[in-house]
């Protein structure tokens, strides 16, 4: 049997009230601490989770706890400030997406991590979804022959601010908030990417950021794949928070639709296939295939802390993803093709 690790969470907002639910159902893993700046948060998660500490600083927290590793869900703006206090520690991190505000600052995220001989990894979660998985194994098996063509679209009207009102102040929004997702299933599904060239709108006028971006990306495949993100979108069936997929091969092609419904259609046949996700108690309705999600991606980063392995979603693996975000808004500002640079972490 595998030993059983220690944890305690920073950042008890809208998304750990989820992500510790997740968290409870997997054996191996035992959160025994808390942390928010806010007193009453942070008494009310450990309350409601049946955590015996709570803490409204994370030094003190790291301090007083034995912990095995830390969970930070809080907002962009503490990453840095929490995985390098981890590091200080010597605590493997997870941290939310995005990982960092910008690539200067993820790369000494990483090096912090790596001089202290811990490993830092990033909860990217879309990919772990389970209608995701099930056309990632269809292209795998060459079903659909040498994918050719990718899209890859995550638009929709939700009102996504009403649960996330941080996200209306960012002057770098749906990219940085989606676009981390989004870019991140296009190289789970394709590998990566050559270059990119990326347009952006702001429909919403009450907001900060951009609400739309579009992303045609060469990907070294071969595959040229077209990536949409809108929070503006209104359409004829809302599909928050589903990713629809359209991928097209050499021998035919594999559509991911609403309500989870994977169509493959080659010259000899036409099928269907629905890859619905685990349903669980506490999640919210309206987010549950991403709530579910979040099972299997601490799972992954489970059974890594527990035999030394490397998961999916390690901080070097999504530099890439965050290159990716930050490259797009280069290419929207300065109306060019951007050639993507080979990350080098000597
Ligand atoms: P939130 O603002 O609701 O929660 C953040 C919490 O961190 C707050 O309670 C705040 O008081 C606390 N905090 C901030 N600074 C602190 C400090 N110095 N010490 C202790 N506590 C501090 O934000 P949220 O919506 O829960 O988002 C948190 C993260 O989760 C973000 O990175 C967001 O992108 C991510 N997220 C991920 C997904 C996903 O599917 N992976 C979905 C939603 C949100
Ligand atoms: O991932 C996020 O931060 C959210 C979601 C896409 C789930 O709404 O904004």
């Amino acid at each position: 049997m595998s030993q059983e690790l220690s944890f305690a969470v920073i950042g008890c907002g809208f998304w750990a009230q989820y992500q510790i639910a997740a968290w409870q159902e997997l054996e191996g893993a035992k959160i025994v601490a808390v942390c928010d700046q806010d007193d009453e948060r942070a008494q009310q998660t450990a309350k409601k989770f049946g955590v015996s500490n709570y803490y409204t600083d994370a030094k003190n927290m790291l301090e007083q706890e034995s912990l095995d590793f830390v969970d930070i869900i809080t907002t962009i703006d503490t990453h840095a400030e929490f995985t390098q206090l981890a590091a200080r520690y010597q605590l493997p991190a997870i941290c939310q997406k995005p990982f960092a505000p910008d690539m200067d600052t993820a790369r000494q995220m990483i090096m912090a991590h790596r001089a202290a001989g811990v490993p830092l990894f990033v909860h990217e979660n879309f990919r772990w979804q389970a209608p995701i998985r099930r056309v990632k194994a269809i292209l795998d098996s060459g079903e659909i022959g040498q994918a050719f063509k990718g899209r890859v679209t995550f638009t929709s009207a939700f009102p996504v601010f009403d649960n996330q009102p941080n996200l209306a102040e960012l002057d770098r929004f749906i990219l940085a908030d989606v676009g981390s997702h989004t870019l991140d299933m296009v190289r789970f599904l394709f590998g990566e990417a050559a270059n990119l060239r990326c347009l952006t709108q702001r429909v919403n006028p009450t907001i900060s950021g951009e609400d739309v971006a579009n992303v045609l990306l060469e990907m070294h495949s071969g595959v040229h794949c077209y990536a949409e993100m809108s929070y503006a979108s209104v359409l004829e069936k809302e599909a928050f928070p589903h990713t629809l997929l359209l991928i097209e091969g050499s021998k035919g092609s594999v559509r991911l639709d609403h309500n989870y419904r994977i169509m493959v259609t080659t010259r000899e046949r036409s099928y269907r296939k629905v890859a619905t996700p685990k349903k669980y108690d506490w999640a919210n309705p309206d987010y549950a295939l991403v709530h579910s999600s979040m099972v299997n991606i601490n799972q992954d980063f489970l059974t890594a802390l527990q035999n030394g392995t490397k998961p999916e979603t390690t901080a070097i693996d999504n530099y890439r993803t965050l290159q990716l975000v930050y490259e797009c808004y280069r290419s929207a500002k300065m109306k060019q093709v951007i050639t993507l640079e080979e990350p080098i972490f000597s």
